[in-house]
């Protein structure tokens, strides 16, 4: 079924440069971007997109590093992209990331924070259609 999902590439990604690899992957896969733009994050919108993780303990840290600096915020679309994409990129924990992954050939942890994980995608229909209309009201 074609569907949409919302993809971020995070603060550590952007900065190091790796915004062009995530693209790059996501394009070759043959998903079609739809919407892709260099945004600022604020507490606000942070807090309606991790909704589900306010309060967990690495809430405060996650959203300062989501605002250290800009963030690149994709739709894309395609056959099951939400599920496909959610396996490009990998476990949460990058040194868990299946190599070939995203967050598994990109990220790492003996020098960095988990939360240091290159990407976000959405996690299920529901979460697309609620994190898209956050990052891009009335696409
Ligand atoms: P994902 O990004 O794989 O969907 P999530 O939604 O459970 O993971 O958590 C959102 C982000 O919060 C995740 O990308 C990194 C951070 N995070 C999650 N669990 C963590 C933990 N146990 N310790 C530190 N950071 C964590
Ligand atoms: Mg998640």
């Amino acid at each position: 079924m074609t569907e949409r999902t919302l993809i971020l590439v995070k603060p550590d990604g952007v900065a190091r440069g790796l915004s062009g690899e995530v693209l790059r992957r996501v394009e070759a896969k043959g998903y079609t971007l739809v919407a892709v733009e260099l945004r600022r994050a604020t507490p606000e919108l942070l807090a309606d997109h991790y909704a589900e993780h306010v309060g967990k303990p690495f809430y405060d840290p996650l959203v300062e590093f989501m605002l250290s600096g800009p963030v690149l915020a994709v739709v894309a679309e395609g056959e099951r992209v939400i599920e496909g994409f959610r396996v490009m990129a990998g476990t949460t924990d990058p040194t868990t990331a299946a190599p070939g992954s995203i967050r598994g050939d990109l990220a790492r942890t003996w020098d960095l924070p988990v939360i240091h994980n290159i990407v976000h995608g959405s996690d299920s229909p529901e979460s697309a259609e609620r994190e898209i209309g956050i990052w891009f009201p009335g696409i």
